[in-house]
């Protein structure tokens, strides 16, 4: 079995980044260890949430796993509080990592166009490190345009979403993925650049009009399980379209709230249908 490390924060409640990533993962098969950036009560988009740093945590963990030897598959990051904690990954890319290990970074700072709270352009600076030594990387078009310098746009054509993409190849990473691309009324997806040969590659399906949170956790955590079992960077980008347009689904017919995230516990089985179909 495959063994991935994440390194994001632990939301308590609101359904993201970790509280997705390590039940998602797991369900797909695949051993998921975590290395939690932060405790706090719920994501940052609730109020006065209560927050504990756990940046001084990092290295006596993962020290404690270089005298174990352990070494992961890949190493997948999300939230990260602190621009410290991305010189902390960039060492950990090596002291965890070997030739094998895949690097999958989701630049999570913002959507919409603006930064989330506690992040500032210093921070989307900083990101472009990790973004030059990730293999894959799974930024939003708000993320983007922050590490790109490129302005951010609601509307655009696929000539905008390209130059986005070549600003990203600039940067370093092998594989750009980029989500939330709307190439036409009433459709949603991804646009992708592999930066070794040229190719481009787009998939759209509905759009749900909708917005709940962590779906881009959710887009990022079925593309890494997915590329762990053994699917293409292509093949996980649409499995993890469809299942997170699915999930929205499920969710805005169950009446859901936008900021308790999706309901993917319930569409998991459905999930584990659409990996085992494509193995
Ligand atoms: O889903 C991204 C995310 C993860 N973790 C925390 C957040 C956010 C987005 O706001 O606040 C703590």
């Amino acid at each position: 079995m495959k063994r991935i490390l994440t390194v994001q924060d632990i939301s308590c409640l609101g359904r993201c980044s970790m509280t997705i990533a390590l039940p998602v993962i797991s369900a797909m098969g695949v051993e998921t260890v975590i290395l939690p950036t932060a405790l706090l009560s719920t994501h940052t988009l609730f109020r006065d949430c209560a927050r504990m740093d756990l940046t001084d945590m990092l290295r006596p963990i993962t020290e404690h796993w270089q005298r174990e030897d352990i070494h992961f598959d890949a190493i997948y990051t999300g939230y990260l509080g602190r621009e410290e904690q991305i010189d902390m990954m960039l060492e950990f890319f090596d002291t965890l990592g070997g030739e094998e290990t895949r690097i999958i970074v989701d630049p999570v700072m913002g959507d919409n166009g603006r930064l989330y709270s506690g992040f500032n352009q210093e921070y989307a600076e900083k990101n472009r490190l990790l973004c030059r030594r990730a293999d894959i990387i799974i930024p939003n078009i708000t993320e983007a345009s922050l590490m790109t310098g490129l302005p951010y746009r609601e509307e655009y054509g696929e000539e905008y979403i390209r130059s986005l993409l070549d600003g990203l190849a600039v940067l370093g990473t092998k594989v750009a993925v980029l989500t939330g691309v709307s190439l036409s009324p009433g459709k949603t997806g991804i646009m992708g650049l592999d930066t070794r040969t040229g190719e481009i590659f787009r998939y759209q399906n509905r759009r749900v009009d909708a917005s709940f949170h962590g779906t881009g956790d959710l887009f990022s955590s079925v593309f890494t399980g997915a590329m762990m079992r053994g699917l293409s960077w292509k093949e996980a980008a649409v499995l993890a379209a469809d299942h997170t347009a699915y999930t929205m689904e499920v969710t805005l017919a169950n009446g859901g709230l936008p900021r308790f995230g999706v309901d993917f516990e319930e569409t998991m089985p459905e999930l584990i249908r659409g990996l085992s179909g494509r193995l």
